[in-house]
């Protein structure tokens, strides 16, 4: 998918968005030293929360505003981790006591601590968000597909929180995302099956989510709120708020909440593997500030979405695989029967187009092109070898956009777009070719990619795009992608016929 302008890594994925000195106002922010838990730096808007101004609070120890039990027990808890420590803390500023939703995030050198007003509705209350949970839980379990999983998750996630869309976005190899599954309320855009560009969640957003369990924006609408002083005076730089969770958010994004016509969002990573593979994103016509308790609810049920669909995942991989297994052990009688390997690959009932899903194939060997099925021109595909032998000859090669990068192939792409290209004696030529004709597809995008950052003429500031309207765009000269699975397959045969060349050798 050719983007013209490719924004993730250029201009959006350096926003530094750790640095930004600012949060939102929803909470409290005040940074520690790690020996005393001394208030190094304090957000300006303390007074909405407590009756003290950031300078009463400053160089002052933590332990003389909490019950000397609690102090004990984030000093404890504090010792040799740097996972979040969440806790209810009971603050006693000039008399006046104020509960909070605490989270102590220790950092290298210092440790950050995340106040919010404690608002526990009965709705969340423990045993509530338990039985949500594990109703959900066993929604997702008797899920047979993996569209399943992922639409029982986003209708489960909207019941549960209450947000008037929750979608389930999954990234692409090149990190553009696709809505496959979404709950919503009726007047809520439809963004189901649509694209969206990778610079809409450029990368440094994206790793942010190996440290947060979730984003929360409950309204693009604030005036963000500074932290006094604004250098952290034991590293004299600005703090680090990659992990918390008041991190003020980037302009760019809250236009772009604005623009999808949406107040509050919140985000929650599915994590398969250790790779990103997808988002869950809630959306919300007004501000909307789940509990500490709700998100915690959410965040497990990210947790466990993310572990159905691996399992899922891991099932459809190893059917795939077994069924592969299958064709290829016929495939070696026929291969080790055959008087060539040529032939065994090429002729009788199993071969070599049934196990990978091929249009046609041509083995070129000794300087011959034999071909089946629906192929290139024996001097397209001379040409074509050549082309391999100088760039790709070493190990198997696979590509579903053939044209994209060996321009030649434009010429007959309707046969040819997909190409597997498995190397018998590289460097005198002889490969095994594998064509897969061309699928037009259309891919459904969320507002015309192209359009995605709107450049003012002064050349540094810039927006998001203001329309999300869907925009069609048809892809030529690709194939139907290769899977791993088949490539290990490939890889098999590879290993067969080299064994079965050296037999009709010696
Ligand atoms: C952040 N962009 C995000 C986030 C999401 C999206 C989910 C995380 C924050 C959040 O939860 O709201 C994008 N949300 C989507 C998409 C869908 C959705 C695609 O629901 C689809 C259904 N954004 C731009 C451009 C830039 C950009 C042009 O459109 C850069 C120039 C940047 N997006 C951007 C940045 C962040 C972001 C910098 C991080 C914001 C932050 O955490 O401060």
């Amino acid at each position: 998918i050719k983007i013209e302008k490719n924004y993730d890594s250029e201009m959006c994925g350096s926003i530094p968005l750790h640095l930004v000195n600012l949060i939102q106002p929803h909470g409290v922010l005040l940074v520690l030293d790690k020996k005393e838990l001394r208030i190094l730096q304090a957000s300006e808007n303390v007074g909405a929360f407590l009756p003290a101004t950031p300078e009463q609070l400053l160089q002052e120890p933590l332990s003389r505003f909490l019950p000397a039990a609690q102090y004990e027990e984030i000093q404890n808890k504090l010792e040799g981790t740097l996972e979040r420590i969440p806790l209810t803390l009971q603050f006693e500023v000039d008399g006046k006591k104020t509960a909070f939703s605490a989270l102590v995030l220790p950092q290298e050198e210092y440790v950050l601590l995340e106040l919010e007003e404690r608002q526990e509705t009965a709705q969340d209350s423990f045993i509530g968000l338990y039985q949500n949970i594990k109703y959900i839980t066993s929604l997702l379990k008797q899920a047979s597909t993996y569209q399943g999983i992922a639409q029982q998750a986003a209708e489960g996630l909207k019941k549960l929180s209450g947000f008037d869309r929750v979608m389930i976005y999954q990234f692409d190899p090149h990190w553009n995302g696709i809505v496959v599954a979404q709950a919503k309320e009726e007047d809520m855009d439809d963004y189901m099956d649509l694209r969206f560009p990778a610079s809409d969640v450029p990368k440094q957003a994206r790793e942010l989510y190996f440290r947060n369990p979730y984003r929360i924006i409950p309204t693009h609408n604030y005036e963000p709120v500074r932290l006094q002083p604004v250098i952290n005076p034991l590293t004299q730089r600005f703090t680090d708020l990659s992990e918390s969770n008041l991190r003020s958010v980037a302009k760019v994004h809250l236009e772009y909440l604005s623009n999808m016509n949406i107040t509050a969002s919140m985000s929650l990573p599915i994590i398969i593997d250790n790779k990103l593979w997808g988002l869950i994103s809630c959306h919300h016509k007004t501000a909307k500030y789940p509990s500490y308790e709700m998100r915690s609810a959410m965040e497990l049920l990210s947790g466990i979405l993310s572990a159905q669909l691996e399992a899922k995942q891991k099932e459809e991989s190893m059917a795939l695989r077994v069924y592969l297994r299958g064709l290829h052990v016929n495939l070696m009688e026929q291969l080790f029967s055959a008087a060539t390997f040529a032939e065994g690959l090429q002729e009788g009932s199993e071969n070599l187009i049934n196990l990978l899903s091929l249009g046609g194939t041509a083995v070129v060997y000794e300087g011959n092109v034999l071909k089946t099925g629906i192929t290139p021109e024996e001097r397209e595909i001379k040409e074509l070898v050549s082309w391999l032998r100088r760039n790709k000859a070493r190990s198997i090669f696979a590509t579903d956009a053939l044209p994209a990068e060996y321009p030649h192939s434009k010429a007959f792409s309707q046969v040819a777009s997909g190409l597997i290209a498995i190397p018998v004696n590289p460097e005198q030529g002889e490969f095994i070719l594998g064509f897969r004709p061309e699928v037009l597809q259309t891919i459904k995008w969320g507002g015309n990619p192209n359009n995605a950052i709107q450049m003012e003429p002064d050349g540094k500031n810039y927006h998001p795009r203001n329309s999300f309207a869907t925009y069609q765009e048809t892809v030529k000269q690709t194939s139907l992608p290769w899977r791993q699975e088949e490539y290990e397959a490939a890889e098999a045969l590879r290993n067969a016929v080299l064994e079965k060349i050296i037999r009709e050798k010696y």
